[in-house]
């Protein structure tokens, strides 16, 4: 460890340096990719006592940093559910990333070796999967990490390749389960629970031909690179990957991919006029987010935006039928009690949560990032989730999935496996297939869209028009210290400096539909404004009103 920890010196000012202190944020540790290597090395180290922790499962690593710019990386680690690092430990991770030197980083590990009651030597195994995106910095930070893994005894490392973020945290859930984790395992999961998918969708429901024709905007990024390996194998759907990261496509996530086209509401790059009318949806760099849009006109660059909020919707509608066909069989002598539940975040657009309680869904709300959401969405039979920057997944608990299995066999041991319950059962089990349940992902998200559309017989246009997005806008505010704001219910409050609520309200009654929001950012260094109104002007206005109470 001394060894380890020697050669990848903390940059001058680290440790304590107001300039440069590792914080193992709602993404992991992010920075410039050039500065990385210490921390992604530590993290190295981090991830085999998690394993060792946890009695040798595995973990896995993922060195990316998303929808950022291509100089900038990052590093996560997946616990072996394939979720996100147990919260507690976050602090351990802070601490090592900053340990000033071998002398202090080896104390540290030592002291929480025995709070935590870590077995270490040689009869202890740790197993660490690693990946990471396509940054040029990224094969300089997986040599860290390894460094980082094989300081530790007993630990080993296992090089998953260039993978997607979701790709990664799959293989770690699956490697858990006994499943095979390879990125063929992987493929062939999504494209046979698409297929099934498909074949159950009911025989009246063709579209129009331009119905199966979809353009994937890849932010030049792993997402288009997988995609263009698997859409030959994706029969019913037409898919055209642009920004898919060839040489000479562009650079990542530089004016493309679905956080660009989420906040810039235009089209990415490579996209034109010609496009008018098609189905298009955009992938973050590493695939774990995605967005829908449509080129609304030929005269200007704007984009008609399908975000999170509304694939949520699409969702949650889909799950809620199938539950209501499955019950009202009248064959079915039991009916199966599912809890639904649907995850937001106060990002979620207000049109969307009132869309959502209208059709009796219970509704609730945690703060941001993807670690919470998705705790909270387990806590259901079947649990939605979704971020507005189109982040989220559907989780259903191993409880449902058994009692739809025995569902299945009891429907077709009756001869009824031609009725409309028995395809609702395997719609839900293709479903259950098809998205990731170990984190959102682009991909399998993405496929999963196209069998509802498909299933539905929608076009970009019915779905759009499921609800109208209220005026929204979001501003940044810089202040010397964001951690002086503080915030409660789910990011909806401000509780410290207890002056500010108020204010807040004061603002808000005066518009109707208003509603506003401000939380320190968890990743960059400002606070964030967020308002929402019955129109543009008003929902801008209450922004600026709100911005300057925190400024
Ligand atoms: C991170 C989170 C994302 C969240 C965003 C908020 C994960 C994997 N990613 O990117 O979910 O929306 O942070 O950023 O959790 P902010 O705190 O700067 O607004
Ligand atoms: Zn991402």
């Amino acid at each position: 460890l001394l060894d380890v920890a020697s050669r990848f010196p903390l940059p001058n000012d680290g440790g304590g340096g107001a300039g440069c202190r590792f914080s193992y944020g709602t993404a992991g540790f992010r920075a410039d990719g050039a500065t990385m290597p210490p921390a992604v090395c530590r993290a190295g180290i981090l991830a085999a006592f998690r394993s060792l922790k946890l009695a040798g499962a595995a973990v896995g690593i993922v060195i990316t940093a998303s929808h950022n710019p291509v100089g900038d990386n990052g590093v996560k680690i997946a616990d072996p559910d394939g979720g996100m690092m147990a919260q507690h430990w976050e602090s351990f991770a802070d601490a090592l990333a900053n340990a000033p030197d071998p002398d202090a980083l080896l104390q540290l590990v030592l002291q929480f070796a025995k709070d935590e009651g870590i077995p270490l030597g040689s009869h202890h195994t740790a197993q660490v999967l690693l990946g990471r995106d396509t940054r040029p910095t990224g094969e300089y930070l997986l040599d860290a990490a390894l460094q980082g893994i094989n300081a530790i005894v007993g630990a080993h490392a296992i090089d998953m390749g260039i993978l997607t973020t979701p790709q990664l945290h799959w293989m770690v859930r699956s490697k858990n389960k006994g499943v095979k984790a390879s990125e063929s395992a992987y493929f062939t999961q999504l494209i046979n629970s698409f297929r099934h998918m498909l074949e159950l969708v009911p025989k009246d429901k063709s579209g129009d031909e331009l119905a199966n024709k979809l353009i994937v905007d890849g932010a030049n990024g792993i997402g288009g690179v997988k995609l263009e390996q698997i859409k030959a194998e994706l029969s019913g759907l037409d898919i055209l990957v642009r920004n898919s990261g060839k040489e000479g496509e562009g650079i990542l996530n530089h004016m493309c991919g679905a956080d660009f086209v989420q906040k810039e509401r235009v089209t990415p790059h490579g996209f034109s006029p010609e496009d008018v009318g098609v189905r298009c949806a955009s992938l973050d760099g590493d695939a774990d987010r995605l967005v829908y849009f449509r080129v609304s006109s030929a005269s200007d660059n704007k984009v008609d935006l399908v975000d999170g909020d509304k694939i949520l919707s699409l969702f949650a509608l889909f799950i809620r039928e199938q539950l209501d066909i499955i019950n009202d069989g009248s064959k079915v002598n039991k009916p199966l009690p599912a809890k639904l539940g649907i995850v937001q975040t106060a990002y979620a657009n207000g049109a969307s949560t009132q869309f959502l309680k209208d059709l009796g869904l219970e509704v609730v709300f945690t703060p941001t990032g993807v670690k919470y959401l998705h705790k909270k969405a387990l806590e259901y039979d079947i649990g939605i989730y979704f971020e507005a920057n189109g982040h989220g997944t559907v989780v259903f608990s191993e409880n449902f999935i058994s009692q739809l299995e025995s569902l299945s066999k009891e429907l077709s041991s009756q001869d009824d496996n031609g009725s409309a319950q028995y395809h609702a059962v395997m719609r839900l089990m293709a479903a259950s297939q098809l998205i990731n349940q170990a984190v959102g992902d682009a991909l399998s998200g993405l496929l999963f869209v196209e069998a509802i559309l498909q299933y539905r017989g929608w076009s970009f246009q019915n779905w759009c028009e499921l609800y109208s997005d209220l005026p929204s806008r979001q501003l940044k505010v810089k202040v010397i210290d964001r951690s002086s704001i503080v915030t409660t219910n789910a990011e909806t409050k401000v509780s410290q400096p207890s002056s500010l609520q108020e204010l807040i309200d004061k603002e808000t009654v005066n518009y109707s539909h208003g509603r506003c929001f401000v939380r320190p950012s968890g990743t960059e260094d400002v606070v964030r404004v967020y308002a929402e109104a019955s129109t543009q002007v008003e929902a801008d206005s209450l922004a600026k009103s709100v911005a300057q109470h925190v400024g």
